[in-house]
């Protein structure tokens, strides 16, 4: 078996996570992934799509899931047996600033005349300071990297210069640091299919399943995503995937998006190998309506078998319910109000009224939606504390009012741990009412390697500071979870062990606050910890219900065995 050319490696936020015992609290409790945030980026199936598409042999894996799943995993044996023209990393979501540099530091050790490539929306953004770490040779910028990354394959490969790659930051002979134009930005995706065929071959060609897989609990809840877009055209306002940051970091003037036709036909070719739940990135009505009604024009004339997940990026009507009701038989929604209250949203850049959010709800429940998700968030503008906990009061009137399938499940997290990059908060946060303690990358890499998750916080508002934010996070999801339990979404048992979880936290947090003013011991003893996968609510309650990897296995083998 040939080794590949460039090898994809997704690293876990914080590399000792094994090592250290860390109270990561609720940072990743309304998305699949544990909290060293194992998912990686989608943008690596694209890539390794297009590069194999174009004869450069591609290998994804999962670092940060092997670590998790496989205790005994030795990353550096492992490491050291690969053979690469280059090692690309991941640094798309800022909490993996610790991770991603460390296993940089590895690869580079093990591999000194190696490239290391880094990419993704944070190293897009700190690009420059990236370039100063020692273990980083490349940073391919921009939210479109597949052409710019072949590019620099094929230099490396043939020992080509790489002054003319588009988007590339690199290193002279000299050690002198050049940036490329970042001219590389395509105005529709119609050229980056994602390609589930990719994963099912890798795993074949170098037999590894565990190191492929997006998020630990995959094989038991295989969902998968495709993309409309990349942009948005939306500016909330702590948001580093705004309409301002991918103008301003990525030179997008504009939304790129994918025929819908061909989105279709992505959503079919997912479905031809898995039965788990398909969840479309981006609101299908951003381009337009028209865009809506050839997709699901398309998806109807494909058939589609299993559970669909669709994004509203605001209000919608009962007209549009019944057409994905016609075009997509089990469908469910995902909508994020952030607040109940109209000048918190609107202060964040939603200005979307309370009455048509409920309109939407009901259209949707009266219109064969399966289950509607609510997000709301804590730590935004003119939020303060008792508007937390109305929010959590007015998520009991709307499940009295449209709870009664049990299909409509509300969320609420913090905005944790960091602000993101080159977000309008982020930029000028004093107009937002935000005081930052983490301004660049080496001081987020710091931040991660706090003991708890209210001390990783890179920010406090005018209108809650940091202890105030984990104190009515824990006191919001106390009060969720009793609302959950009254409406029948959990079990009585269920909201018991997240009660005792969050005080638990709680206790561990106070504790660890008074050694640190006593003693400055800021850490915790190994024994005193586990990683816990979700701290104020049960990972399942965000799961649309799915068949497990292994019930699609037959489906696999069978087009496998079809495509020759
Ligand atoms: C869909 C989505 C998710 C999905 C995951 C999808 C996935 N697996 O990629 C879910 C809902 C699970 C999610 C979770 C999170 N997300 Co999110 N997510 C998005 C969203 C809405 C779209 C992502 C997308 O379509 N990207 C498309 C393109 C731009 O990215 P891509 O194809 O993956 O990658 C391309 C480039 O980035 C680059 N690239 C990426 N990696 C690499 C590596 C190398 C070596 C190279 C060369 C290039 C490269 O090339 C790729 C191909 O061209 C964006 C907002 C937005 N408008 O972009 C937020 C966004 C990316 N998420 C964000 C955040 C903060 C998170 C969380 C940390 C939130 C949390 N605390 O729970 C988690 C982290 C999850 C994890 N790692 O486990 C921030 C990131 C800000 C930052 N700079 O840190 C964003 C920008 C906005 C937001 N706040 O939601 N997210
Ligand atoms: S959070 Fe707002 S700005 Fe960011 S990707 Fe979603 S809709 Fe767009």
């Amino acid at each position: 078996m040939s080794g590949p050319d460039l090898v994809l490696l997704h690293a876990p936020s914080n590399y000792d996570f094994r090592k250290r015992s860390v109270v990561y609290g609720p940072i990743s409790d309304v998305i699949p992934s544990s909290p060293i945030f194992e998912m990686y980026p989608i943008g690596f199936m694209s890539i390794a799509g297009y590069l194999e598409r174009h004869g450069v042999p591609t290998r994804i894996v999962n670092v940060a899931n092997r670590m998790l799943s496989e205790r005994g995993f030795d990353v550096e044996a492992f490491l050291s047996k690969l053979n690469p023209v280059a090692f690309g990393i991941d640094l798309h979501w800022l909490p993996h600033a610790q991770g991603s540099l460390e296993l940089a530091r590895i690869v580079k050790a093990l591999h000194p005349s190696t490239p290391v490539i880094f990419g993704g929306l944070s190293a897009t953004y700190f690009h420059q300071e990236l370039m100063q770490y020692p273990q980083v040779d490349f940073v391919v910028r921009g939210d479109s990297t597949e052409e710019p990354v072949l590019r620099l394959m094929m230099a490396l490969k043939s020992g080509a210069s790489v002054a003319e790659v588009p988007n590339l930051s690199w290193k002279g002979a000299d050690g002198d640091v050049h940036h490329n134009d970042l001219t590389w930005v395509p105005s529709d995706l119609d050229d980056i299919p994602l390609d589930y065929n990719y994963p099912v071959r890798s795993v074949i060609k170098y037999r590894s399943l565990r190191g492929i897989v997006p998020f630990s609990n995959w094989l038991d809840y295989p969902i998968t995503a495709v993309f409309t877009c990349r942009g948005c055209t939306l500016n909330c306002r702590s948001c580093g995937g705004s309409k301002y940051y991918f103008k301003r970091s990525c030179n997008r003037d504009e939304v790129a998006y994918r025929n819908p036709t061909m989105l279709a036909r992505d959503i079919h070719s997912v479905q031809r190998y898995l039965n788990g739940p398909v969840f479309i990135i981006g609101d299908i009505r951003q381009p337009g309506e028209d865009y809506a009604d050839r997709l699901l024009g398309s998806m109807k004339r494909n058939g589609v078998g299993g559970p669909v997940v669709i994004e509203l990026f605001g209000p919608a009507d009962e007209g549009f319910f019944k057409k994905v009701s016609a075009a997509i038989p089990n469908y469910n929604v995902q909508m994020s109000p952030e607040s109940h209250d109209e000048d918190v949203r609107g202060a964040f850049g939603k200005r979307w009224r309370n009455v048509d959010i409920e309109n939407t709800i009901k259209a949707a429940l009266e219109n064969n939606c399966q289950r509607f998700d609510l997000f709301y968030m804590i730590g935004l503008p003119k939020q303060g504390y008792g508007s937390v906990l109305d929010t959590v009061e007015e998520t009991r009137r709307l499940l009295r009012d449209f709870g009664g399938r049990n299909m409509l499940h509300p969320h609420i997290s913090p905005l944790s741990p960091f602000i993101d990059p080159g977000s309008q908060v982020f930029e000028r946060p004093e107009e937002y009412g935000y005081t930052l303690f983490c301004r660049t990358l080496e001081e987020h890499r710091r931040a991660l390697l706090a003991p708890t998750w209210t001390h990783m916080l890179s920010y406090e508002t005018q209108w809650l500071n940091r202890g105030e934010i984990a104190d009515v996070t824990y006191e919001a999801a106390l009060g969720l979870n009793q609302v959950k339990k009254e409406h029948g979404l959990i079990s009585a048992q269920a909201a018991a062990d997240v009660d005792s979880r969050i005080k638990r936290d709680r206790l561990l947090i106070e504790d660890l606050n008074r050694r640190i003013s006593r003693h400055g011991e800021a850490s915790f003893q190994q024994e005193e910890l586990d990683l816990c996968l979700a701290a104020t609510c049960f990972k399942k309650e965000l799961e649309w219900p799915s068949r497990s990897f292994l019930r699609s296995m037959p489906r696999i083998l069978w087009n496998l065995y079809q495509a020759g």
